[in-house]
């Protein structure tokens, strides 16, 4: 199949193109560098070092013997998009070219309009391209899990029936977001729908849990390696924790820690698209699939980061800290997730092992996240709005981070010894 995708530097966008790849699709990528950029602003960067995509790609070819061709372009630019639809003749297009981060479009005025604006306008634009030039092509687009919010009822996959005054319907579940950013995604969704009724394109949109992780299958290199965001901002939270984690920093739930949500590994989210990709669904058909693999409430999953680095030799301490956003943290949450699993999906690994696995892989990356340690903290905050600091008092130093003979090490990573040899990062010892 020829697969486009937008957004193919990002972090689940590059695990998904080598995926397909790997797998024979003819793989083309849209991307314009927004993702390192809006990193890069908030004073941030990937644990993980990321090659450029020149360089990227030419190690995945010499080392998996596979093409990927890369246009580098906004999709805000129609002509741009629509000369790269022409040429690329899509089958597919999986959408992953948004601005992905809630507490980002929370700053401020300036951040939402940017996250709506790059966001609407962006799908908008590949909804045009697609109706003008591949009107047989399957729209795979990035929604999420937070489009729902958090009702006291269960959550089906995007449709439910309703019984109203003596009359039944199917209709779309309605949607209750968190942030601004959710919220972009509800506007996609409604947009995608209506050009599936009006054009009859065809569409799955993907309901996503918070994703986590470090590796693919493919990622058999440090020159293949994804980013990896640990800041208040593009970091999600299992990979936040496991970042802290590995610097000394206590994990940080936010507020009592009930909040619920649903979670899916890197590897099984890149499988789960892939799925989608491989079926399409028919001319004017739009289908929501909920893409999750377990539910945990965020104090859970702080203590599988404790439960693991205690197996890796690492001291890992849980400090609550003040929630920063208005969610709540105490609720009921229930999912249907049967079409990917009807569709062959299984899950790859226990969320333990994924844990331990990253724990593994961002030792090695200490240091650089160590510099950058002041961006873990949370200063946007939902209440106050217009990006005003948090008040939060200062719970962890550098200074007080790691033992003094790991400090000395810090600038050549290679230097620390094995998580499972005999050492260990507290902010105690
Ligand atoms: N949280 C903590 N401590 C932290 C960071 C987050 O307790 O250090 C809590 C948040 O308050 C929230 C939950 O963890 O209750 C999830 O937050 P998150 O930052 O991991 O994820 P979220 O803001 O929900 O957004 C992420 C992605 C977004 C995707 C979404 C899926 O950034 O692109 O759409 O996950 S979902 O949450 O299902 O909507």
């Amino acid at each position: 199949m020829n697969v486009l995708i937008l957004g193919i530097d990002g972090y689940i966008g590059w695990s998904l193109a080598m995926h397909l790849a790997k797998r024979g699709h003819n793989v083309s990528g849209i991307d314009d560098f927004e993702r390192r950029k809006n990193v890069e602003s908030v004073g941030s960067t990937s644990a993980i070092p990321i090659l450029d995509m020149e360089e990227r790609i030419s190690s995945f070819k010499q080392i998996h013997e596979k093409d990927i061709s890369f246009y580098e372009g906004n999709l805000l630019d129609y002509d741009f998009l629509q000369q790269v639809v022409r040429e690329t003749k899509p089958d597919s297009i999986v959408h992953l070219a948004e601005q992905p981060s809630a507490p980002f479009s929370m700053i401020d005025r300036e951040h939402a309009i940017y996250t709506q604006h790059n966001n609407i306008e962006g799908t908008l634009n590949v909804l045009y391209a697609m109706k003008e030039y591949v009107p047989d092509c399957h729209l795979v687009k990035l929604g999420t899990m937070g489009e729902y919010g958090t009702p006291n009822v269960d959550i089906p996959e995007g449709f439910f029936e309703i019984e109203f005054r003596g009359r039944k319907d199917t209709l779309p579940f309605p949607r209750q977001p968190g942030s601004l950013y959710h919220l972009s995604k509800v506007h996609d969704s409604g947009n995608v729908h209506f050009a599936c009724r009006m054009w009859r394109l065809r569409s799955t949109d993907i309901m996503q849990g918070v994703v986590y992780g470090t590796r693919t299958a493919e990622m058999v290199d440090d020159s293949l390696m994804t980013r990896f965001d640990f800041d208040e901002w593009f970091g999600t939270v299992i990979n936040r924790y496991c970042a802290e984690a590995v610097i000394g920093h206590p994990l940080t739930p936010y507020g009592s820690g009930g909040q619920k949500r649903g979670f899916i590994d890197l590897i099984d989210s890149v499988q789960c698209i892939r799925i989608a990709v491989e079926n399409p669904p028919s001319r004017g058909e739009y289908r929501v699939f909920n893409q999750l693999d377990e539910i945990y409430s965020v104090s859970e999953l702080a203590q599988y980061v404790v439960q693991v680095g205690k197996k890796l030799r690492l001291d890992v301490k849980i400090q609550p800290i003040s929630n920063p956003r208005i969610e709540k943290e105490d609720h009921y949450y229930k999912v249907d997730r049967e079409h990917l699993r009807n569709l062959g999906f299984r899950p790859t690994r226990r969320i333990t092992e994924t844990v331990e696995i990253m724990l593994t892989d961002l030792i090695k990356y200490r240091d650089r996240i160590m510099e950058r340690s002041e961006v873990i903290l949370p200063r946007t905050t939902w209440a106050r709005g217009t990006g005003e600091r948090m008040a939060e008092p200062r719970i962890w130093t550098k200074a007080t981070a790691l033992p003094q003979h790991s400090h000395t090490a810090a600038a050549d990573a290679s230097s620390y010894p094995h998580p499972t040899s005999s050492f260990a990062t507290s902010s105690e010892s």
